[in-house]
């Protein structure tokens, strides 16, 4: 239903026969194909358009969904003319409530946002962009323009960036149609495109690229003779792009128009044409607009009041979405009370939660609540370099098993819980796996390395399983008390761990599994070295794995952690030396 009702293109479906459980070792399902064809047909009655069955479905499935949805009439596609732009999963509709696009990466201005991008720092892009969707922006512009630097390349490292860490829809900002190509067509989602104008040269370039790449496009209403004085003129240039846009097939809900605020410091007449303009594209042409509020108030003191009450004027004269700083208090208060007159917020609830508890309240759009420490704080957002730079700091006062053992493995923890409840996905996962590995890596370094003067450990994470933090741990703390470890990686199928354990000479294997779906290799993995290599001892951990189920596949030692898995490797390596 959520789909149809905002789909101007076909909606396919092609479900599970269900969910998939474990049966015996064996993934099964267990949706019958009646089922599957009573609830899949009805998918087709609200407006689905067409319709198949993915994993778990089987020949049959497909014959009795034929026959049970042969007299459903295919519906009839309609276009919704919505303006939305979207993430990898959230979406934001512009033209309903008013709405934030954050204006903080951008160098304009600011001397250490200029010598972060000369430094390639793209922690510090994340951390501005992190603090304006705490702060409660719904979208945010990406500008790293600067001469100096290669901007197409940095435009898609910080797209391809923040996409991991924040879950709001970008805007992509640059006049280089280059780089906007090139963060286009890395972008997960819908995109804001930023910004094309009346100018012959931009609507040629910039204007192909959002119908070749999808996007909404925020036009600037100025042309090859300038910005208009006159809202009058201003409308015909929207007129113009508009026109244009239209015959080369984009739609009018994808553009929204930006009238230009100008400096009322330098014509006192500018506000006042700039919010005229806005009222006629949005009443007359009927389209969405944005201003980039901040310019109005250029040359005065209190900005901030200024831009405020601007903003509101302009909220009034039906804007849909400005481009502003979220840190500023003023812009923020506007905004809630404006939203709260006008019952864009009905029960009142994002106004009285901004009052009570200001900045703090605004986390909704960051993938995981801030927690714990700064480098627990740091992994959970994915901040990989500030990971690195705090781990190794921590170790003035922590020793590095308590480094991981309280700050890396909670922070993992955490976003494990994140990723099950789906407040996480699979990029932010990423990022935060990325960062915790690169806290262990600054933390290794200070772990004295002992002479391997024990039996030879051969460690594995089993096939099917790419998750390899925790083996890395233990490899770590074997060889630190003086074990000889080969590390033969994730993802490794049985034959390979029997026969390099072979060729090694090993006296124990140790496999690794995280997940309840590749716990049945390791069992396999166990069976072959136990047909393979007589004598061999091999011990098996994971968040997984229990005691029982470890000797129930026949493993000689089950470790909970690191610490236990060297306790349990010195057992088998007296019980071998004796
Ligand atoms: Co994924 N993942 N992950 N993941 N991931 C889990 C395991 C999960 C529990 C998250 C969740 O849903 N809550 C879930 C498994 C559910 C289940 O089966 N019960 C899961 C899933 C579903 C997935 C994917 C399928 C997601 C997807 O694609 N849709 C996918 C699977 C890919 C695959 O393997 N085929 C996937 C991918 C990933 C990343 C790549 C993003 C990343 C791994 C990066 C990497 O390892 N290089 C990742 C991460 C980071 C996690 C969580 C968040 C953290 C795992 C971790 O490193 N923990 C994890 C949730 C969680 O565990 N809270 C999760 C810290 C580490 C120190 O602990 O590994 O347990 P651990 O190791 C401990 C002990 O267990 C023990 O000692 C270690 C140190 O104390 N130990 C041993 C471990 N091995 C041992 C061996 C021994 C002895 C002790 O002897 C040899």
């Amino acid at each position: 239903r959520e789909y149809l009702k905002y789909a101007s293109v076909p909606v396919l479906v092609k479900p599970n026969a269900g969910m998939p459980i474990i049966k015996d070792g064996r993934t099964v399902y267990t949706v019958l194909p009646d089922e599957f064809a009573a609830d899949v047909t009805e998918m087709l009655s609200l407006g689905v358009h067409a319709a198949g069955g993915c994993c778990g479905t089987a020949p049959a499935y497909i014959s009795v969904l034929k026959e049970a949805s042969k007299n459903v009439i295919p519906s009839v596609l309609t276009e919704k003319n919505i303006t939305v732009v979207s993430s990898y999963t959230h979406a934001v509709e512009i033209g309903r409530a008013p709405i934030l696009i954050g204006e903080r990466i951008n160098p304009t201005g600011k001397p250490a946002f200029k010598d972060a991008l000369r430094a390639s720092d793209m922690s510090y892009i994340l951390r501005e962009g992190i603090s304006e969707s705490e702060r409660g922006a719904h979208i945010l512009d990406v500008n790293v323009g600067l001469p100096e630097i290669d901007e197409a390349k940095m435009l898609t490292d910080a797209v391809c960036s923040l996409q991991s860490v924040v879950d709001l829809p970008l805007g992509i900002d640059t006049a280089d149609t280059a780089a906007m190509e090139s963060a286009l067509r890395v972008y997960n989602g819908k995109a804001l495109v930023n910004s094309v104008n009346g100018k012959k040269e931009s609507l040629e370039s910039v204007l192909p690229l959002v119908k070749k790449y999808g996007g909404a496009v925020i036009a600037l209403t100025l042309d090859e003779g300038g910005i208009p004085e006159k809202a009058e003129d201003r409308f015909e240039i929207a007129k113009a792009i508009l026109a244009y846009a239209e015959s080369l097939g984009i739609r009018k809900c994808d553009i929204i128009f930006d009238p230009l605020a100008l400096t009322v410091s330098a014509d006192k007449k500018a506000a006042k044409e700039t919010l005229k303009a806005v009222r006629m594209i949005s009443e007359e042409l009927g389209c969405k607009t944005s201003l980039g509020v901040s310019n109005v108030s250029f040359g005065l003191p209190m900005r901030d009041a200024v831009n405020a009450a601007f903003f509101t004027m302009a909220l009034s004269s039906g804007l849909s979405a400005a481009i502003m700083n979220p840190h500023s208090d003023e812009m923020m208060r506007a905004y809630y009370a404006f939203c709260a007159l006008t019952a864009n917020d009905p029960d009142f609830s994002a106004y009285i939660s901004y009052a009570e508890q200001g900045a703090a309240s605004l986390s909704r759009n960051v993938k995981a609540p801030a927690c714990g420490s700064d480098l627990t704080d740091a992994i959970i957002k994915g901040l990989k370099e500030s990971a690195a730079v705090l781990a190794a700091e921590a170790l003035a006062t922590l020793s590095p098993t308590e480094i991981i053992e309280q700050k890396i493995i909670p922070a993992l923890n955490e976003v494990g819980t994140g990723f099950e409840n789906k407040k996480i996905y699979l990029p932010g996962l990423l990022m935060s796996a990325e960062a915790a590995a690169a806290a262990f890596d600054a933390v290794k370094s200070a772990i004295p390395t002992a002479a391997a003067t024990k039996c030879r450990v051969v460690l594995a994470t089993v096939k099917g399983d790419v998750h390899d933090i925790g083996k890395n741990i233990v490899k770590l703390m074997l060889e630190n008390y003086g074990f000889a470890v080969t590390d033969l990686g994730k993802d490794v199928p049985p034959k390979t761990v029997v026969s390099e354990a072979k060729r090694l000479g090993a006296s124990i294997v140790g496999l690794s599994a995280l997940m309840t779906t590749t716990v049945p290799a390791m069992a396999s993995t166990v069976e072959l070295l136990r047909k393979q290599i007589s004598g061999i001892k091999v011990m098996v951990g994971g968040a997984v794995l229990t005691a029982d189920y470890a000797r129930s596949i026949g493993a000689d030692a089950y470790a909970r952690d690191a610490m236990e898995a060297v306790r349990k490797a010195e057992e088998i390596y007296l019980s071998l030396s004796k």
